[in-house]
């Protein structure tokens, strides 16, 4: 494949419901999306899960862009890729900035995938033709409200409910849920917000039979998470702290968690995922796939990404509905039963709709080889 063309699209999305977690909350969506053409006209898509802001991360749309368009782009534009994973090779004179590598190296992999009449699933050796899927909730004022969330939620299958806890706003929410609802799989998802000072009040989630605690700690953290999970019987998981298959060996080597939350564009990318995946599984540390409230695109890739057989764990893949009036790609996302059937059509598998999305594009920037 010769890349001859990219195109960048900057979009804004706004979401059906606000979504709160411990930094922030979220209606808006503003995202990059990247398409990237070959000499015969095949095209691929990735999406930047950068937020506007730097809170989950320190990447933002902004940075995402600027590295993209100053550094990522003349290393690939006009080039003959012959796999995705040279990608990460190419890219490898420029430090960190993940999400901005991971938006381009996903377009080259969807790419690859249809350039060799393949699924995006089947390009990265994954079996499964449905996965399942869990669900995320963000903060609600109302303990109540959010108890009727779930309550929908559950009915609509979902396999797992996650909620998001913050100081404040835990041991007694937690303990409503499970009062509610005894036997669903649940877990909860700090978003750093606690330190190794709230080990009492972390202990006390141990009653509730928690699938995990998802990234109690400094997002910066694995020493203090290898204290706290010597002290607790919930497995830790980890999200904010995993960003290379590197931080994936220390962290467990340090016994910091017992499962890995992986996110595409938080390790930069498929090829990175994937080795993640691998190291983890010969282990058998479970991994799921995190999400970073995508369109349909983004979606799509953690959908292929999640077939890979140490997927066990239900991810944060909920179907468009549940984030939008509208997705941008043909068909939606449809979650039925707690499943979402993976596509047969060739690359991520769904088409971008190009009417909606020409309707939440705010500006595009083409560079041609
Ligand atoms: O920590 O997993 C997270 C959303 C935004 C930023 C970080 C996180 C999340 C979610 C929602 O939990 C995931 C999703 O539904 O896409
Ligand atoms: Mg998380």
């Amino acid at each position: 494949m010769i890349i001859k063309e990219i195109n960048i699209r900057k979009m804004k999305m706004t979401m059906k419901h606000p979504f709160t977690t411990s930094f922030g909350t979220f209606q808006e969506k503003e995202f990059l999306l990247l398409e990237v053409k070959d000499e015969l006209g095949n095209t691929g898509w990735g999406e930047s899960v950068a937020f506007h802001s730097p809170w989950y991360s320190e990447e933002t749309l902004k940075t995402n862009l600027h590295i993209i368009q100053d550094f990522l782009i003349p290393l690939i534009l006009g080039k003959e890729i012959g796999h995705p994973d040279e990608v990460s090779a190419l890219f490898g004179s420029i430090r960190k900035n993940n999400m901005a590598k991971s938006t381009v190296e996903g377009a080259i992999w969807d790419l690859y995938a249809k350039c060799n009449k393949m699924t995006l699933a089947e390009a990265l050796g994954g079996k499964l033709d449905k996965i399942e899927v869990g669900i995320s909730i963000g903060i609600e004022e109302n303990v109540e409200d959010l108890i009727e969330l779930v309550r929908g939620f559950v009915e609509e299958g979902y396999k797992r409910i996650k909620v998001k806890i913050k100081p404040g706003y835990d041991v007694e929410v937690l303990r409503e849920l499970r009062k509610r609802f005894p036997d669903v799989p649940l877990m909860a998802d700090a978003n750093s917000a606690y330190t190794l000072k709230d080990i009492n009040l972390l202990k006390q989630l141990d009653d509730f039979n928690l699938t995990m605690i998802e990234q109690p700690l400094a997002s910066d953290d694995i020493i203090d998470h290898a204290n706290l999970q010597n002290e607790l019987t919930t497995p830790i998981c980890l999200d904010e702290s995993i960003h290379s298959l590197e931080d994936t060996r220390k962290a467990l080597e340090l016994g910091s968690c017992k499962v890995i939350n992986i996110k595409i564009g938080r390790v930069g990318g498929l090829t990175e995922a994937k080795k993640i995946h691998d190291y983890c599984m010969v282990r058998n540390i479970p991994v799921w796939c995190g999400g970073m409230l995508e369109s349909g695109i983004g979606r799509a890739h953690n959908i292929a990404l999640t077939t890979l057989p140490n997927f066990i764990l239900p991810g944060d893949t909920a179907g468009s509905s549940r984030y939008w009036e509208e997705d941008i790609v043909s068909p939606e996302i449809v979650v039925e039963e707690g499943f979402i059937t993976v596509p047969l059509n060739y690359g991520i598998g769904y088409e971008p709709n190009l009417k909606a999305m020409d309707k939440y594009t705010v500006e595009e920037i083409n560079y041609k080889a």
